[in-house]
């Protein structure tokens, strides 16, 4: 059957390749980025009858030949766009390049990562990770769930500076330097244990927002579950991120006290919406679970109500009440209480329909599309609807005293997409995106307003559905969330897996779907599959490569990625020494090719060692490891990078210290030797 098939297109297949390849020779005559340093061509000007064959035999029609060609990158071409996935409850962060969908990069944030010396002694990165401990506690956390990862903007823009990602387990927020793309700060939330609706930056970044998730009382202090319409709360925190320091500012950021729904998913305004949110919630039953006692489990209780609510919020105005000190004490953070949000005009409801989690702001910054998990629709919200019904001040309320804006009076268009909508993307071509996570499948549809000229189908239709493998979370667009997409790329972030893959087991890996979206119309096939090992990345974001601009090496001898300046122990060749006062004991140590200067660090058991070590290197890629056996040391010092780590000499023996990076061909000699004389 496929045999016939094939021969019956032979002829298309092979002409096909002709066109593509020839296409492919005279785009690499042609615009060549300066940087993309793809080798030469060998020479070789015409398909052979070869091509045709090995298509054959692996059985390729000539959607894949084209999706092949769309996305082959070969050896030494580089990527037009770089996508950071989060890692979910692996704690990292993916950088994945496109079209290739080719894995580049992870990044250590919640969780200890032992390539990158990331919490395995390198006392920067010991201390980021404690960061996010919670205070008072002494329990470490070493993961983290990462949900939401949000590029810095300028203007709407995405600039390639920062990247911050929320841990949904813990309630946290890290900030991530794209300078070396190693994570810089944990904050930890005071006031609640848990998040999801972050993080999201402004349209200029200067707050990082964290919505929470699971009620709870402000601060988790204890309070009966039964008490909970008067106990719990939700919450919003709007983080301050300074720009100069590459830091999130904890004493200028605050929260905002909120009814116990469960807020979920939230996007931050831009160009006519600057300056306000949206986040959607869900159980506004209020259900308190205890199915165990006869309760309506979660997902029922949670979900009677045809109406949750989307929240709006006017941070300028919260950031003026905020700074007049109108705010509460929780577990020392500032808090701007439920009743001054009401009162203050920061908070308003609109009816949303129904068990709602995705919620996405066009690019115009005009129009909000929420769509409800059990309702077919997609919702698309108008930002000037909303400021008239405020401004004609017609409210209901909720029982918390919450204004609810009627939703006929705010509603701009309802369509509908299919079952289980989810999130939202948007292009350049006046389509919006949808995934549906039971179809499953990428639905396209005709955003209304000024992206009508656009295209010339109708407004607010549904256009065409792509199928994909399978359950689909989030999808994420080439610069979707900026105020200008770039339309061409989707990826389809799924859940399942199942037959994509090789069968490896029980636990499989997660389904991540190029599609091409650079035609109008109707087509959208997807092109790639990619398996990322790893937890399960919810949503990605999509930089355009040449914003990018990060280091090659550190910018001098001696840099802490840290403090982004030179260590004060920073060593250069011919400075280093072994110091011993008292029972402290303080080493300098070089690492260049191929060897660690000293080769013999001798000290007594018992004694506190700090050991500083500079990799000396100027050359791109020259790394060196550092592992120390049983004391469970180990660091990856990037060329001109100085790391410090102490540890108390407790156990007396030979330990050979040696380089973990293949750097050179007498790398196996780039070691040395500890020697730890026993204690009396
Ligand atoms: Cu839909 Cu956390 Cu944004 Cu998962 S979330 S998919
Ligand atoms: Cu340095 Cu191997």
């Amino acid at each position: 059957m496929k045999k016939e098939w094939f021969y019956r297109h032979k002829l298309l297949l092979t002409s096909l390749l002709i066109v593509v390849v020839g296409v492919g020779l005279l785009a690499s005559c042609g615009d060549k980025s300066d940087e993309a340093a793809a080798p030469e061509s060998s020479g070789a000007t015409t398909v052979s009858g070869d091509a045709a064959a090995i298509a054959e035999a692996r059985g390729l029609t000539p959607d894949d030949i084209l999706a092949a060609v769309k996305t082959y990158t070969p050896s030494g071409m580089y990527d037009e766009y770089v996508m950071f996935a989060s890692g979910g409850h692996s704690g990292q962060v993916y950088v994945v390049g496109l079209p290739s969908m080719r894995v580049i990069k992870k990044i250590a944030v919640f969780t200890p990562e032992p390539w990158q010396g990331y919490g395995y002694g390198a006392q920067d990165s010991m201390e980021i990770l404690a960061e996010g401990n919670v205070e008072g506690s002494d329990r470490e956390i070493t993961w983290g769930d990462t949900h939401h990862p949000a590029l810095s903007e300028t203007n709407g823009d995405y600039d390639g500076e920062f990247l911050f990602i929320n841990d949904k387990a813990n309630g946290r927020v890290a900030v991530i330097s794209l300078k070396d793309f190693e994570t810089k700060q944990i904050v930890k939330n005071p006031i609640a244990l848990g998040d999801h609706g972050g993080t999201m930056a402004t349209p200029n970044t200067e707050w990082i927002i964290e919505g929470g998730q699971y009620g709870s009382p402000l601060g988790w202090e204890y309070a009966s579950i039964e008490d909970y319409e008067a106990d719990y709360r939700g919450m919003i925190t709007f983080w301050k991120f300074d720009r100069e320091s590459g830091r999130i500012l904890e004493d200028q950021s605050f929260a905002i006290e909120l009814p116990p729904y469960w807020q979920d998913v939230c996007d931050s305004g831009k160009l006519d919406s600057e300056g306000w949110v949206f986040c959607n919630s869900f159980n506004t039953e209020m259900a308190t679970g205890g199915v165990e006692d006869g309760n309506p489990p979660f997902e029922a209780g949670a979900s009677q109500q045809d109406m949750d609510y989307l929240h709006i919020f006017n941070l300028d105005k919260a950031v003026e009440v905020a700074a007049a000190g109108k705010t509460m004490d929780v577990k020392g953070f500032p808090v701007i209480p439920l009743d001054t949000a009401i009162e203050e005009g920061l908070l308003y409801f609109a009816p949303e329909p129904k068990s709602p989690h995705g919620v996405d702001v066009s690019p115009d910054g005009q129009f909000v599309t929420v769509s409800g998990k059990l309702d077919p629709h997609v919702s698309v919200y108008s930002f000037d609807k909303i400021q008239d019904t405020i401004a004609a001040g017609n409210f209901e309320f909720d029982q918390y005293g919450v204004p609810i804006l009627n939703f006929d009076d705010v509603l701009e268009a309802q369509i509908e997409v299919g079952l289980g909508p989810l999130h939202t993307q948007y292009d350049d071509k006046g389509y919006a995106y949808t995934s549906l996570f039971l179809e499953p499948a990428v639905a396209r549809w005709t955003l209304g307003g000024d992206f009508s000229d656009l295209n010339d189908e109708e407004d607010w239709t549904l256009v065409q559905k792509t199928p994909v493998q399978y359950n689909v979370g989030h999808i994420a667009a080439a610069e979707g969330d900026t105020v200008s997409p770039d339309g061409k790329y989707l990826v389809s972030l799924n859940k399942w897996a199942i037959d994509r893959f090789l069968n490896v087991g029980p636990l499989l890996p997660q389904n991540l779907q190029l599609l091409d979206i650079s035609e109008p119309g109707t087509t959208m096939p997807v092109i790639y599959d990619l398996p990322l090992p790893d937890g399960e990345p919810h949503y990605a974001q999509i930089i355009k490569a040449d914003k990018l601009d990060p280091w090659e090496v550190y910018p001098e001898i001696g840099w802490n990625p840290r403090t982004g300046e030179v260590d004060e122990n920073a060593t250069q060749i011919g400075e280093e020494r072994i110091v011993r006062d008292g029972n402290n004991v303080e080493i300098w140590m070089t690492a260049v090719r191929s060897h660690f200067t000293p080769e013999r660090v001798e000290i007594k058991q018992g004694d506190k060692v700090t050991w500083h070590i500079t990799n000396v290197e100027r050359a791109y890629d020259a790394t060196h490891g550092f592992a120390l056996p049983l004391y469970n040391i180990n660091l990856s010092i990037e060329p001109g990078e100085t790391v410090t780590f102490e540890f108390e000499a407790t156990e007396d023996g030979v330990f050979s210290y040696y380089c973990t990076e293949f750097c050179s061909a007498l790398h196996l000699e780039m070691t040395g030797y500890l020697l730890v004389e026993p204690g009396e």
